[in-house]
């Protein structure tokens, strides 16, 4: 019995069978917690979701920046760009049920010590406060109304969090830092769209998870988003975005004893992920 946090799938279904393999992943009695990006970029989209989703109770998700993109397409809200690869979900017959379970995933979760969120949170937020406003946003997706919400995100210039912010603006600033967020300044500005190393971030900006917030020391925060980052893994922090999609590896972290796993990524033209 065990609980793998795993990291970006984005689509590369046959890497992460071959990960589920090499963790011997039983549904009846180990979970898969998964950092978000199902989907998009990468080849199976279609065939990751439904895997995730036919898991049920087994598989915790939380919502990546690209799984709300595929939400805004369906909707018209966004448009697809021709690196993107969303068109066999937005073509499947079962895509209504496959989007409503998708836009009904939460973009935190909390079991102790442990918070799985996609990209990060401010340094000034509690994890109760953190707790919080993911929560304001799944309510507000659940809704009949979460159109309004999608429609805030694009485009997305929404880079600094104050608790005055109100309506959709304060629910896409809330979805920006939990799903986009890598670089910030220590009072909370979010730079808008750094995604190199940590080292090259432009002056003034520190990797989120560098401001120190001490009310935060007893949890462990694990989250995906920054390939170019890599797995990366200190006390309170587990970032296991090792880039599969970039045609790196796909990462998986046993979070009882923080044994690594890894599978390198399939390739996008050998007949597996490619087909
Ligand atoms: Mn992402």
């Amino acid at each position: 019995m065990a609980t793998y946090a795993i990291g970006d799938v984005q689509g590369c279904f046959d890497t992460l069978q071959r990960l589920v393999e090499q963790i011997q992943y039983d549904p009846a009695s180990d979970r898969l917690w998964f950092v978000g990006d199902l989907v998009n970029r990468g080849p199976d989209s279609l065939k990751v979701l439904r895997y995730i989703k036919s898991l049920g109770a087994s598989a915790v998700v939380v919502l990546g920046n690209h799984d709300l993109f595929l939400l805004a397409v369906a909707e018209g809200i966004a448009t697809s760009r021709p690196e993107d690869t969303l068109q066999t979900i937005l073509a499947a017959p079962d895509r209504d049920e496959l989007l409503a379970w998708l836009r009904r995933q939460p973009l935190l979760y909390r079991e102790h010590p442990f918070i799985l969120v996609h990209a990060g949170l401010l340094p000034q937020w509690s994890i109760d406060d953190a707790e919080e406003l993911a929560h304001e946003v799944e309510t507000a997706l659940r809704s009949p109304y979460y159109k309004n919400v999608l429609r805030a995100l694009y485009p997305s210039k929404h880079l600094q969090w104050s608790s005055n912010l109100r309506g959709p603006t304060r629910l896409a600033t809330i979805i920006k830092v939990l799903t986009r967020l890598r670089a910030c300044s220590a009072d909370g500005l979010m730079e808008s769209s750094y995604s190199g190393p940590p080292d090259h971030i432009p002056a003034g900006f520190l990797p989120w998870f560098r401001i120190e917030n001490r009310a935060r020391r007893d949890t462990t925060i694990i989250c995906g988003h920054w390939a170019s980052l890599g797995l990366y893994c200190e006390e309170n922090l587990l970032a296991i975005d090792s880039g599969c999609v970039w045609g790196r590896e796909l990462t998986a972290i046993r979070l009882e004893d923080r044994q690594v796993f890894q599978v390198p990524c399939n390739g996008f033209g050998d007949g597996g992920d490619g087909a």
